[in-house]
């Protein structure tokens, strides 16, 4: 039996590189909840819970992940045996329903020691194990004016780092929408893949004239067009477009994803390991997409370095990833909280080969960023 010995959480608002405009927010900073456990052998682990927009992409805030922890998941953490993560999880979810962004940074942290016990990488503890060392990585274009955006992807292809871009739509009317898509498909050509997502921002309606204009402008795929609890209407937009339909704010873990894929509710999954419940429960969503013949694509909740290296780890596990990853994250923000930043080039990230995670913080910057660090302020 390995005993729970610390435990940390703090809230850590790191301001991004621009606003970055989405249907139901602007994120001017992402707030992340960082998670320390440290077990009575001294083997600590970090996870990360993060969403978008306080609570307007979800039910759940820094604020709610960091109570769920700090009140409910903490104390079941100390009856356990912390070498057993399946275990360990499988108690947490009979005492806690839902949380699933808590869970996940709960887990990613028993991972991380796990792998550091035993010499591997996480990617090594979950599935069949890691398959492949990059993956290629998708930039959101969604400064909110045409042009930067044009000009932001120039700039990201003249540097290697990027070729798939998402767009934020959704806001204005449709046809602005796709206007501005169109320009930004004929700017970039060949050159790269462009995307869509609209959050749920549109009716049915809007969405079959939003995408068979958007397939029409160049447009590769649509990310949740309309409200995700709403399978049978994503069902028939699946059937009714050639453009394919993307799950996203629908996908909620594995049984989600059984009942959309057994309802020809989407064409690709954006597989998001928070969302999920956690690593393992991502993973089984990748196996039942892959099951349906569903494609695959590696999302994010724009979190962090310790967030973004736990989804690569799940990534790296996943045969074929036809449509890529965007685990951006990191790059969205003016500071990585790690003490060396995860490597991004070639229109890749690099899956960290170290053992658990592979990454480790950097104490100044988390105390810096800390939300409840008491700052002094001199005139
Ligand atoms: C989402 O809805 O997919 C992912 C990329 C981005 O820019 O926002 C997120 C959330
Ligand atoms: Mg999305």
């Amino acid at each position: 039996m390995v005993a729970l010995s610390r435990a940390d959480t703090f809230i850590v608002d790191v301001p991004t590189i621009r606003p970055h405009v989405l249907a139901m927010a602007t994120v001017h900073a992402q707030s992340m909840v960082i998670v320390r456990l440290t077990d009575a052998d001294g083997v600590e682990g970090l996870g990360e819970g993060t969403t978008i927009g306080g609570l307007s992409y979800c039910e759940e805030s820094p604020e709610s992940i960091k109570s769920a922890i700090d009140t409910y998941i903490l104390p079941v953490l100390e009856t356990c045996n912390l070498t057993q993560v399946g275990a360990t999880m499988a108690k947490v979810a009979r005492c806690v329903r839902g949380n699933h962004f808590a869970k996940c940074a709960v887990e990613t942290a028993l991972l991380d020691m796990a792998g550091k016990r035993l010499g591997l990488p996480a990617s090594e503890l979950i599935g069949g194990g890691r398959v492949r060392d990059s993956l290629p990585v998708a930039w959101t274009l969604a400064s909110g004016d045409t042009a930067r955006d044009i000009a932001e992807g120039e700039e990201m292809l003249e540097r290697r780092r990027h070729n798939i871009f998402k767009l934020k739509i959704g806001k204005r009317a449709v046809r602005d929408d796709v206007a501005h898509v169109g320009a930004i498909c004929k700017a970039l050509g060949d050159r790269a893949s462009v995307r869509v997502d609209v959050n749920q921002n549109w009716s049915e309606a809007q969405a079959k004239l939003g995408m068979a204009m958007l397939h029409d402008v160049g447009c590769d795929l649509v990310e949740q067009p309309i409200a995700g609890d709403d399978i049978a209407a994503m069902a028939r937009l699946s059937t009714g477009q050639t453009i394919p339909l993307m799950a996203d704010e629908a996908l909620r873990g594995p049984r989600t994803a059984l009942r959309i894929a057994s309802a020809g509710a989407a064409g690709v999954f954006a597989l998001k390991i928070a969302q999920s419940g956690g690593l393992f429960a991502g993973a089984e969503v990748a196996a039942i997409g892959t099951a349906a013949g569903i494609g695959l694509y590696g999302g994010t909740m724009l979190e962090g370095g310790v967030g973004t290296a736990a989804s690569a780890h799940v990534f790296a596990t996943v045969a074929d990833l036809a449509w890529g990853t965007e685990l951006f994250g990191p790059l969205l923000q003016t500071e990585e909280i790690l003490s060396e930043p995860l490597a991004y080039g070639d229109f890749s990230l690099a899956v960290p080969t170290g053992p658990g995670l592979g990454i480790a913080l950097d104490e100044d910057k988390l105390d810096f960023f800390r939300r409840d660090r008491s700052r002094t302020v001199v005139d």
